[in-house]
């Protein structure tokens, strides 16, 4: 049996037509059902819903042989263990720095200064603003990181955007671009050794739905 961690919301509904493109059809909806392991038309091969959070943890652990998760999520909680052969190209947006509109950003930036970010990416976010000379307070934050410069908590937000839609409707300004993200198939190292043909033909499958 093989097992595939994913997590509920956009990376699963962007996972589906990879899947479909190999005839792999999961039997359960996430969104309707309260199972968390998924059947699907291959008997051989489970999915679990877990947090996005969770996805290399899992993958990691040999908790699921393979994972689908956000190059942000790998990058804030390291790759040790995690075979990572494919970019999938889905669940694509950016992380990026965003500030009050009106806030005098070139300024807060200039060598030496001191700038307070709150970011759920706090390693990501630590590593950028080192890059420039620029000290930061970071204040690590779960969720709704878009309050935090509307209520005085930070100067600055580091956050994935997309559309900027949410940005906008909170008066919040892109800034700076850190890096493009994507989702990432992640595979367990020591799985990929020992049930080599079978995970093999996944990964092999999720190249070509991806290069179609
Ligand atoms: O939401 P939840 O707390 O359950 O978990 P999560 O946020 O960890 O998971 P989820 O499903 O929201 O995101 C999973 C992965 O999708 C992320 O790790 C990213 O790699 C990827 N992804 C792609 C995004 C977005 N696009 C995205 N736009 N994740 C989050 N967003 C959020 C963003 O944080 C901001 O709040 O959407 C908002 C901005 O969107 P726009 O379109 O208004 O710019
Ligand atoms: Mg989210």
């Amino acid at each position: 049996m093989i097992t595939l961690a994913l997590s509920k919301g956009r990376i699963f509904d962007e996972t589906l037509p990879l899947l479909r493109a190999a005839g792999i059809e999961v039997l359960d909806d996430p969104d309707q059902s309260r199972k968390l392991i998924l059947a699907t038309n291959q008997s051989d091969l489970r999915v679990l819903v877990v947090r996005a959070t969770d996805v290399p943890t899992y993958v990691q652990y040999g908790g699921a042989d393979l994972g689908i998760t956000g190059k942000d999520t790998l990058l804030e909680h390291g790759s040790l263990g995690l075979y990572q052969p494919l970019d999938l190209r889905i669940a694509q947006c950016r992380i990026s720095v965003a500030v009050r509109d009106g806030f005098d950003y070139a300024d807060a930036v200039q060598q030496g200064s001191r700038l307070k970010v709150a970011t759920k990416y706090v390693g990501i976010s630590r590593e950028f603003f080192a890059a420039k000379g620029v000290h930061v307070d970071l204040i690590k934050l779960y969720g709704s990181m878009e309050l935090a410069p509307l209520t005085g908590l930070a100067d600055a937000i580091v956050d994935l955007v997309s559309t900027g839609n949410t940005l906008k409707a909170n008066h919040l300004v892109e800034v700076e671009r850190i890096m493009d993200i994507s989702a990432r198939l992640v595979v367990n190292q020591a799985a990929l050794k020992l049930n080599q043909a079978p995970i093999r033909r996944m990964i092999d499958a999720f190249a070509t739905a991806v290069a179609r």
